[in-house]
């Protein structure tokens, strides 16, 4: 700084002696020994115009170094307000880093998050997928469990249809007992032990249900002046008009003691029925002579004069008249000379003129009125 100063003041110095020559000041050196090897140095400006001219040289240099102590104040200033930016300015670089830092950081967070989901994305694709194959099988066992189903439900009638076969339902009354409840065509063994079996169609409904039905008339598109052999064989359609054969009710009725309901109805919606505590059917050998009893019931006792008699066709008189029954009332019955009860005679509808050949049942309608329906039915005791 000395050095510094002193080259000023020489600048000074010479542009002092270029513009005022007069007031030019003198710089004296002086050397003091302080010491053997050390000495100090000192310089004084005098001014040479002295005492009452001004000294300009010298006040400039004062003022320079005023100003130079102004400065160097200043400068201190400035230092440390740049140390203090240059502070702030690291703050704020480290706060960015951090930032950035802190950026970085939620970058990788995301992207992890996402490789994240994208597994979790797939996973649930993957439990979807197995889901989906799970409701497949569960369908598939669904379906192999109804297959299944029908299987044993076929098995049980199989068995069933074997253990009746074994055990041989006699007629619909047993049908009935193990639990056959509903009216329909159905297979019976009379002689028991899965011999012979014969088709029948079982009343489940009327009075407690368990008949056999032996004869059905409803429409007349059945004919029913056949002969002996028809009637011993049986013909029609169980599910409408029919009769079940003279061989076919020996082959029931000698099994037990059966009762017989007659059911009727005519052309007006009215209905009666009759029935007999006892019914019973020879075989061919003893022309099917039939054994009917103890009436009771709706439409009257028509069959009290048929105890006892033979069977009777077209082909075959083994009625007690001196006339052949059966072709004058174009019928197949029990006649006897000649009948009250002709239910295998014409199918003449209602009130007819010709005499006692229609469906009759005299007692409750007389020998002119062939009946609309008739169900002759049988079940044992
Ligand atoms: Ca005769």
């Amino acid at each position: 700084m000395g050095r510094l100063v002193l080259l000023a003041l020489l600048t000074l110095l010479q542009q002092g002696s270029a513009a005022n020559v007069k007031n030019l000041p003198e710089i004296v050196h002086h050397e003091t020994a302080i010491g053997d090897n050390e000495v100090m140095g000192q310089c004084t400006v005098y001014c040479a115009s002295q005492p009452t001219a001004s000294c300009p040289a010298l006040d400039h240099l004062l003022l320079y170094l005023s100003t130079q102590d102004s400065l160097q104040g200043q400068l201190a200033q400035l230092k440390n307000r740049t140390d203090s930016l240059d502070g702030q300015l690291q703050q704020l670089a480290q706060q960015e880093l951090n930032e950035f830092q802190a950026e970085v950081d939620l970058k990788a967070t995301v992207e992890a998050l996402q490789v994240t989901i994208s597994s979790q994305d797939s996973i649930i694709q993957q439990q979807a997928a197995a889901l989906q194959q799970l409701s497949n099988t569960i369908q598939q066992q669904a379906s192999m469990l109804q297959q299944q189903e029908t299987t044993n439900r076929q098995q049980a009638t199989t068995l069933q249809q074997l253990e009746d076969k074994v055990n041989g339902p006699r007629d619909c009354l047993e049908l009935l007992n193990t639990g056959h409840t509903t009216s329909d065509v159905y297979t019976i063994y009379p002689d028991g032990g899965g011999k012979s079996p014969i088709h029948v169609y079982c009343d489940m409904d009327t009075d407690g249900g368990g008949w056999t039905l032996l004869q059905r008339r409803q429409d007349g598109s059945v004919n029913f002046y056949l002969d002996w052999q028809a009637y011993k064989t049986g013909f029609g359609d169980l599910r409408g008009e029919f009769w079940l054969g003279n061989n076919n009710l020996h082959r029931l009725t000698v099994q037990d003691v059966y009762q017989l309901r007659v059911d009727l109805e005519d052309f007006e919606g009215n209905s009666a029925y009759a029935k007999y505590s006892t019914f019973r059917v020879e075989d061919e050998l003893h022309r099917f002579k039939l054994t009917v009893g103890g009436f009771s019931g709706t439409a009257g006792d028509a069959m009290a004069g048929h105890n006892s008699m033979f069977f009777s066709t077209k082909d075959r008189d083994n009625d007690a008249s001196s006339s052949h029954c059966s072709q004058t009332y174009k019928g197949a019955w029990w006649y006897n000379s000649c009948h009250s009860a002709n239910l295998n005679g014409l199918y003449l509808v209602g009130a007819h003129v010709s005499n006692a050949d229609g469906v009759n049942w005299y007692e409750w309608k007389g020998h002119h009125y062939s009946l609309k329906h008739t169900e002759m039915k049988i079940r044992p005791h």
